[in-house]
């Protein structure tokens, strides 16, 4: 059993990756940014609860995406393995992954990092925002502080991974499927 920790800057194409690698190697796929909008699409309590923060560009608190983190997972007895994309997002999210997958006889295998520069990733989600809807992509002030909350809360998780020696990176300039390339490279390795 593979568990995967897909890791990168607002826009790196975590989300864009995950629909190749899942399929690629069997995995379950859980983004934490498609369950929220999931819940806002439905107008849920947590859907409710997740867009105050979202809309802003703020991360969500911990405690709820945790909680929903782990019943996503309980929802799953029988996965061949998980892809986890944009969880998790800060230390504390880490600590209770490692904690909850421990308790299932089970581990985080590595963490995958797609590295690009934050002017490309901004670019990318302004364009984005033409299309999608998502109010965290269409204004600059917003994406920039989605970056801020990245160097703040999700950046040390790259050395708590390498403390651990579970930490990769790869280019996440270039084609989409010349990164799909780069990240299978990686994972074959494991
Ligand atoms: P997410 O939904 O996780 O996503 P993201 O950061 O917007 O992007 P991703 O890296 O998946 O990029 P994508 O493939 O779509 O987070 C949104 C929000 O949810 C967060 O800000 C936060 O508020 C909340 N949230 C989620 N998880 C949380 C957690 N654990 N804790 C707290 N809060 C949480 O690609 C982006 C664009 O680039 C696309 O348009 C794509 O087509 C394009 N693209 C991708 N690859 C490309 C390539 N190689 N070349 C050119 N363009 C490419």
């Amino acid at each position: 059993m593979i568990n995967i920790v897909l890791f990168g800057k607002p826009g790196a194409g975590k989300g864009t990756q995950a629909e190749f690698l899942k399929e690629k190697y069997n995995l379950t796929h859980l983004s934490t940014g498609d369950i929220f909008r999931y819940n806002i699409k439905n107008d849920t309590a947590l859907g409710q609860l997740a867009k105050t923060y979202m809309d802003k560009g703020d991360l969500v608190p911990d405690e709820v995406t945790i909680k929903m983190l782990e019943s996503e997972v309980d929802k799953n007895p029988h996965s061949a393995g998980f892809l986890f994309d944009g969880f998790p997002r800060t230390l504390a999210q880490a600590a209770a992954l490692d904690k909850f997958l421990e308790s299932k006889g089970q581990k985080i295998t590595a963490t995958v990092a797609l590295e690009a520069d934050d002017n490309i990733l901004v670019a990318r989600l302004l364009e984005r925002g033409k299309t999608s809807g998502r109010p965290d992509d269409q204004d600059e002030e917003k994406i920039r502080n989605r970056y801020q909350e990245y160097n703040e809360k999700t950046a040390p998780l790259m050395h708590y991974y390498e403390a651990q020696n579970k930490f990769h990176a790869v280019n996440g300039i270039g084609s989409i499927e010349e990164v799909t390339q780069r990240l299978s490279a990686v994972i074959d390795k494991l």
